[in-house]
């Protein structure tokens, strides 16, 4: 399996490195954190928990290396508002954080649940302890999305997943104020037939910037007869336009292989939503849910990334021979 003979992904000895059983308050299960190195050098995941009703909410963990000794907060930071955002009314899922330096503000992308499906919801913060809600910014079914963390053009980007008639395929859309969002435009489309991403694909964490371009890990599923396996690949977006994708990975890069990866809530599951290019420019690490049970790290090299997807892409999104979407 790729990622495994020559592994561009290396998880660390210590998996999960976070787990139900460390929380201080009783859950079911905790799992796709988003990811940010704070100021001060801490890191800082917003870790999904599912309590022990199946809804879930945020709770904060930090950590001065990013590894281990986690000092996660006694009690929830961010929990569903069903009275005020009646879209949360089943949980809000899946953070991923972009910082942005125009505000000055980190700006969370999340899941919210609903027997409408899930919708996207934005909000901002400054310190990880009082969020600004901005509501719903792609109406259901939607999800699996992030700011960018700057304006192109004078717009907002945000990348994002809908499920039309037409599949499950990755978007950017554009917006002048982080409210109204229209000019969607497909940029990453799920594959067909048997391929590891034909049932889905959605991003994994918020893009890095890199002088070649954003480099983007996303998500892909394939659906096969013993469940679904969700595995990471890796895209290039144009640096100044990044509805433009440049390059795109014909193989995965990181699977479900380990134990705590192929056995949990959802089996054969590796979902990263955070990942931190470290101040050296090269060192990247990767934090991922695990089976939707726990949270897992795994480092990687940009340079080797790149170069790696240099020789192992197809040089537009589509597939030669294969019109997805005309
Ligand atoms: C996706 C999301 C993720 C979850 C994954 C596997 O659709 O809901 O939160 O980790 O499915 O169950």
């Amino acid at each position: 399996m790729n990622g495994d003979h020559q592994p561009l992904l290396r998880r660390v000895a210590n998996n999960p490195i976070l787990a139900p059983r460390d929380w201080p308050y009783p859950v079911n299960s905790v799992f796709n954190p988003g990811a940010v190195l704070l100021p001060d050098g801490t890191t800082l995941l917003l870790c999904r928990v599912e309590d022990r009703c199946g809804i879930s909410h945020f709770c904060i963990a930090r950590s001065r290396n990013g590894v281990d000794n986690w000092e996660i907060e006694p009690a929830p930071v961010l929990t569903p508002d069903p009275v005020n955002y009646p879209e949360e009314v089943w949980g809000i899922e899946d953070p991923r954080i972009t910082f942005v330096p125009e505000l000055n503000k980190y700006a969370v992308a999340y899941t919210a649940y609903s027997r409408a499906g899930p919708a996207v919801a934005l909000a901002l913060t400054a310190d990880f302890a009082r969020f600004e809600r901005l509501g719903v910014v792609m109406p259901p079914a939607d999800k699996d999305a992030a700011l960018m963390p700057k304006r192109f053009n004078g717009y907002w980007l945000m990348i994002h997943r809908p499920i039309t008639s037409l599949g499950a395929h990755i978007y950017i859309s554009r917006s002048p104020d982080l409210i109204h969002w229209g000019r969607h435009h497909l940029v990453l489309p799920a594959r067909q037939g048997a391929w590891w991403d034909a049932s889905r694909v959605g991003l994994a964490s918020p893009p890095l910037e890199t002088p070649h371009g954003w480099l983007m890990f996303y998500h892909g599923v394939k659906d096969t007869p013993g469940g679904c396996i969700y595995r990471v690949g890796l895209a290039l977006l144009d640096l100044n336009e990044p509805w433009r994708c440049v390059r795109r990975s014909t193989e995965w890069i990181f699977g479900p292989v380990m134990e705590y990866e192929r056995v949990g809530d959802v089996a054969s599951v590796v979902f990263p939503c955070g990942s931190i290019l470290e101040p050296d420019g090269e060192t990247i690490r990767v934090y991922y849910g695990a089976a939707d049970t726990t949270i897992c790290l795994a480092y990687t090299r940009l340079s080797q990334l790149l170069d790696w997807l240099e020789e192992h892409s197809v040089s537009s999104c589509d597939i030669p021979g294969e019109s997805i979407i005309t």
